[in-house]
């Protein structure tokens, strides 16, 4: 059983990844639990797509489950959830231009701890 808590990060982080990377880590938890993928560092080539050098997470463990987002530049979340146990992380470069890439964390989370209550109330 992988640990509840882990690093992933880019090939030669927190020194300059390469061209023509194309990695792939499937993250499994628990049957019942959640991931919660949070961004540490984050530097990448800036594209306005995002079709140079990206970050795509999938909900799930194939390229062909839907997106929980495609990340470039230096702009992320702060930290993006999975709907079940799996999810796959691609990180892509093209043939130019490399960056000090990153680091993210995961953690796994019990199904009902993801739920989220927020109030607001505003006085004048
Ligand atoms: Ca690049």
């Amino acid at each position: 059983m992988k640990s509840k808590h882990d690093f992933i990060q880019s090939p030669y982080y927190p020194g300059y990844y390469t061209n023509y990377i194309d990695c792939l880590w499937l993250i499994t938890v628990e049957k019942g639990f959640h991931i919660r993928l949070t961004i540490v560092e984050f530097n990448l080539q800036y594209d306005l797509k995002c079709l140079k050098d990206y970050v795509e997470l999938r909900d799930g463990a194939k390229l062909t489950d839907p997106s929980l987002g495609r990340f470039c530049g230096s702009i992320y979340p702060a930290f993006v959830d999975s709907t079940d146990n799996e999810m796959l992380v691609r990180f892509r470069t093209d043939n130019s231009v490399v960056k000090t890439g990153f680091k993210a964390s995961y953690t796994s989370i019990k199904g009902n701890q993801l739920t989220k209550t927020f109030t607001c109330v505003v006085s004048f």
